[in-house]
């Protein structure tokens, strides 16, 4: 299949995993020989999470600065994409809707246009994936948006993987990456990356009364702050990593708390007990989320109940693992793993579902 032009819009609506899932898709896209153009917003995230992303550094990837109005250089001038993403449902600038209106009352051909959406594991994903969405008014009324949803089955468009994940994974060398980093041997080592858990404080507490002792590898930000209100135990703060980093973080760690999206993804890969924080809706929409989400893995007792308090949900205490539970969250993640291994990834998938549409 010849190569593509793609134009991924995306709007940072906080954090940073809007961005995150963005610049993985384009990473993967060019890799395969794509031309992706990535529209943002707030392209300041990149200069640590993808260093030389904004210089264009890398091949096949144009990061194009998303302002209102947009800068006379971009819209109209910039060749036609086959394909457009918006991601998480934002809508592309009005210039280049208002080009595009004209390119296809001229008789052009209209890009596959996707909405890529957030990642669930409740039911409506397998319904809702790759159903079409009618563009009702505007200029563009009359052409068709595809919803393309991530998830953990076969019946989703699956998750963001590498194809080059377990090799980099089998050739990592944990103690040396922790030994570039300055950071002593621990007993066990965990990672912070997080909102602000109210559980928080009990949990350090929780690890900081245990014998063993833990290493808490903080992540800067939100996760820092909340740890620093109330610190326990050993506190490492981290620099931001580039995203291949921030999975060395998570190979490296016994136990890792991850949040929001990417991160999740990144920690199922890592194959390592992880615990997840959900972000937060206002509706409280994320406890049916985070329910599905362990239904799905077959979280053991124990990580359930620590999941809910971690998010919480319900009025069960955490309960800081003992070598035991940490045994069991291991052996759930690593089947989950498998059994996200055995199912295409996510980029291939839209590459084949484009083809399609074409
Ligand atoms: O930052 P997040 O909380 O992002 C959230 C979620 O995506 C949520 O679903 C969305 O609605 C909200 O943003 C707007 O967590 P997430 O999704 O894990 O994104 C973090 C990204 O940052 C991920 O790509 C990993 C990356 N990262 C690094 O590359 N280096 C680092 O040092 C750290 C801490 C993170």
């Amino acid at each position: 299949m010849a190569a593509m032009r793609w134009d991924i819009f995306c709007r940072v609506i906080d954090n940073f995993g809007d961005v995150g899932v963005c610049w993985r898709l384009c990473a993967q896209l060019a890799r395969r020989g794509e031309q992706v153009r990535l529209w943002l917003d707030d392209p300041q995230p990149l200069t640590w999470m993808a260093p030389g992303a904004l210089e264009g550094d890398w091949p096949g990837i144009d990061v194009l600065h998303w302002t209102t109005p947009l800068a006379a250089t971009l819209g109209n001038s910039l060749p036609p994409a086959d394909v457009w993403i918006e991601a998480f449902g934002c809508e592309p600038p009005a210039e280049c809707i208002d080009a595009l209106a004209s390119r296809v009352a001229a008789g052009q051909r209209a890009p596959v246009w996707i909405n890529l959406e957030y990642l669930s594991a409740e039911p409506y994903v397998e319904r809702s994936h790759r159903l079409p969405s009618p563009v009702m008014s505007g200029p563009l009324r009359g052409l068709t948006k595809w919803f393309f949803y991530p998830g953990f089955t076969e019946r989703t468009g699956g998750l963001l993987r590498e194809p080059d994940l377990l090799e980099r994974q089998a050739t990592f060398d944990s103690a040396a990456w922790l030994q570039a980093l300055g950071l002593p041997p621990a007993q066990r080592r965990v990672s912070l990356f997080c909102y602000e858990p109210t559980t928080l404080p009990d949990v350090l507490r929780q690890a900081a009364s245990e014998p063993l002792g833990t290493d808490w590898l903080v992540t800067p930000g939100r996760a820092w702050q909340a740890a620093q209100a109330a610190p326990a135990g050993r506190l490492h703060a981290l620099p931001l990593f580039s995203q291949p980093e921030f999975d060395h973080l998570l190979w490296a760690c016994d136990l890792n708390f991850v949040r929001g999206e990417d991160s999740l993804v990144r920690a199922l890969w890592a194959a390592q007990p992880f615990v997840w924080q959900i972000y937060p809706q206002h509706d409280d929409a994320h406890h049916a989320k985070l329910e599905a989400f362990l239904d799905w893995l077959q979280a053991p007792a124990s990580l359930r109940t620590f999941h809910r308090a971690w998010n919480g949900v319900g009025d069960q205490p955490a309960v800081w693992p003992g070598p035991n539970d940490l045994d069991d969250w291991r052996t759930c993640v690593q089947a989950a793993r498998a059994r996200l291994l055995a199912q295409p990834d996510l980029c291939s998938q839209l590459v084949e579902f484009v083809a399609q549409k074409q």
